[in-house]
């Protein structure tokens, strides 16, 4: 059997025809979680992987070689749009070409990075201060008028409850943010009318003033939602919330931010935080809150001077809680600004809250849950939706491992009662291989959502690629949404684990060519050759100061500049290297031998990194990137004297 996901003969479905699902849901599924059997999410959740033996039907998802093509992105083209993926564990993002799925560049975030030294140059270090792990799930891009502007790309690192920002001219990090009062920043996400604040969930509760007489006791305990300035990355408030808060998102104008709470129970095991029906949406009221804060009705805790209103308890003016369906997980406003829709982990359905509702219930004219305005059946274990800008979405179902199309519209329709049997929202159930987490569309996320192109994230991968040991990679499958069906074109493995990507139009996205020396961290450099009378790009010079030996050094294929410095053992040295080609393209490096410094510089860029001379000898340094045809020579000398 071909197994190629390009070849128009592939099935992309290997399963009987029992266990095929892209049929038009049945009574089954329902009842199967109705009576319980789902259990204790532990052992079902990660128990329902469907066995996928040695296949039989051919042409499951309709495929043909047409729709193939379209995926295909021949040699010397160009892909049609950015993808940018968290890189979970590895700390890092991706940038991945759409349709072909290539993987173009990475970007180190919150890893410690060989390849280009980040985490070991001066300037990674004094974002980093020290940390070299992340855990990256969620990457949005700023906006401006409800679609992308094409400036910032924001990740949270749940690990140690940051948020970092990419600067799109260069892609690398420029800042970075930590998060007071706050473990587990998992769900963010900026506002779509303007780069304003980006929202930061915080999924682990914790006493607001952790300290050893607060620890024990979880009744104290809060989540924070936090507002960080987007174009300062200064944290400016937080509200404190009783429950714990999941995945964030923000509505078209500028009003509310959403957060999903699996846990409003407050418990601390499992069994405790699975035991209500419905959990909720907190959505917080932005103008209330400032207003708040202005009026210094903010609280701080420990160390942090950030003002923080105390929400917890009762709906308020600053927040209010829209039961939705059991243990939710992602919430995703739709193109038009007018559905929040929250997926329930735990319940086979999602549940959609109409925005323009919720300033009723803020104003106590209508009950919370009257905002609802539909709750279709779209399969076991729902997790994230996207659009296509038609009215349609797309909900990702974990332990199914399906995507689910429905009709916005229809559902609605149905909520309503006008009387139907069986549901004509859901249009279509497309197997993935498998257990799916995210979904994403192209411009799902903005005002511009297009349909063309819809990623599947998978957790699992299993027989999908060549067996690489018991760590497997993710696999990342592209879908056609441009059709009436979703067709599967392509599996793409990756390193573990992109949670979440978001698909950019790519004439949105200009990154520069070569380094033009205007980012932050010229002014660290600018400042430390002012002090000591260098030119960063005319002079290569050894300036000896009080504990640190400062070693500046132009580059210029195939030389540095000085071939040789000296130094004493135990020096604290300093090398600050300006890579003064002009070529695009033309990356020098700067490693020294046996001090574990190794570190990229781009064309017209500056890079440093400080380090301890070693034991008295000679230290060859050189250009670890290949720039020339006398590469190899591109090299000099440390000497270090006793
Ligand atoms: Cu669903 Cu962190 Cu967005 Cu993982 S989260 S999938
Ligand atoms: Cu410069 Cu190799």
């Amino acid at each position: 059997m071909n197994k190629d996901p390009r070849s128009p003969q592939d099935s992309n479905d290997q399963r009987t025809p029992e266990t095929r699902s892209d049929a038009l849901p049945g009574a089954s599924r329902r009842d199967f979680l109705a009576t319980g059997a789902l259990g204790i999410a532990g052992a079902s959740l990660l128990g329902a992987c469907k066995e996928d033996g040695k296949g039989t039907a051919a042409g499951g998802e309709h495929a043909t070689a047409d729709v193939h093509a379209k995926a295909v992105v021949k040699p010397g083209q160009l892909d049609d749009y950015y993808g940018f993926w968290s890189g979970g564990q590895s700390g890092e993002i991706r940038i991945m070409g759409i349709p072909s799925m290539r993987e173009i560049k990475r970007i180190p975030v919150f890893n410690r990075d060989a390849c280009t030294g980040w985490g070991a140059t001066d300037f990674s270090q004094q974002l980093l201060k020290g940390k070299m792990s992340g855990d990256t799930h969620h990457v949005h891009l700023s906006y401006n008028g409800g679609t992308y502007d094409g400036r910032y790309v924001y990740v949270n690192d749940k690990a140690q409850a940051r948020l970092a920002r990419v600067n799109c001219e260069t892609m690398e990090v420029d800042k970075i943010a930590e998060i007071p009062n706050s473990q587990g920043t998992h769900g963010i996400f900026p506002q779509r009318h303007k780069t304003g604040y980006v929202f930061c969930n915080a999924e682990f509760r914790t006493p607001p003033d952790n300290n050893a007489e607060t620890a024990a006791d979880p009744r104290g305990y809060g989540a924070m939602h936090t507002a960080v300035d987007g174009e300062t990355m200064e944290v400016k408030w937080q509200v404190l919330i009783e429950g714990n808060l999941d995945l964030c998102a923000t509505d078209y104008k500028g009003l509310y931010s959403f957060a999903t709470c699996y846990n409003l129970e407050g418990g601390v095991t499992l069994e405790e935080m699975m035991k209500n029906d419905r959990d909720c949406l907190y959505v917080f009221n932005i103008a209330a809150i400032e207003k708040a804060v202005a009026a210094g009705k903010g609280k701080t805790f420990g160390k942090s001077k950030v003002p923080v209103i105390d929400a917890r308890g009762a709906d308020s003016e600053y927040v209010v809680r829209v039961p939705v369906a059991k243990s939710p997980h992602g919430v995703n406003v739709d193109p038009t600004g007018k559905y929040a829709v929250c997926s329930g982990k735990l319940s086979p359905t999602v549940t959609v809250v109409e925005i323009d509702k919720l300033a009723d219930v803020f104003a106590k004219k209508i009950k919370p849950a009257q905002a609802i305005v539909a709750e279709p059946e779209v399969g076991l274990g729902p997790l994230h939706t996207a659009f296509d800008g038609r009215g349609n979405a797309y909900t990702s179902i974990f332990i199914d491992s399906v995507v689910t199309k429905w009709n916005i519209a229809k559902a609605i329709a149905e909520y309503k009662g006008e009387a139907v049997k069986q549901s004509q929202a859901v249009l279509q159930k497309l197997d993935v291989h498998y257990q799916i987490g995210h979904i994403n569309a192209s411009m799902s996320e903005t005002k511009d959502a297009d349909g063309k192109w819809l990623i599947a994230l998978c957790k699992f991968s299993k027989d999908r690629f060549l067996n690489v040991g018991p760590l497997h990679p993710e696999n990342d499958q592209l879908i056609d949404i441009s059709g009436e069906k979703m067709v599967l074109v392509h599996d793409g493995p990756t390193w573990p684990e992109p949670h979440d990507a978001v698909i950019v139009r790519k004439d949105l996205i200009h990154p520069k060519k070569v380094q033009s020396r205007t980012d932050e961290r010229f002014k660290m450099y600018e400042a430390w050759a002012k002090e000591d009378g260098v030119d960063l790009q005319r002079d290569s010079k050894v300036v000896r100061k009080q504990g640190l030996v400062r070693v500046y050094i132009t580059s210029l294929a195939p030389k540095f500049a000085m071939s040789e410095f000296t130094v004493k053992t135990g020096d604290r040295v300093q090398v600050i290297i300006s890579n003064i080609d002009k070529v695009e393209d033309l990356s020098h490096g700067f490693c020294m031998s046996h001090h574990d410094v190794n570190f990229l510089v781009n064309a017209q860029d500056t890079q440093s990194a400080t380090f301890t001379a070693g034991a008295p000898g000679v230290y060859w340094y050189y250009c670890p990137w290949f720039c020339h045809a006398l590469h190899l020579e591109m090299r000099g000398r440390m000497i270090v004297t006793a």
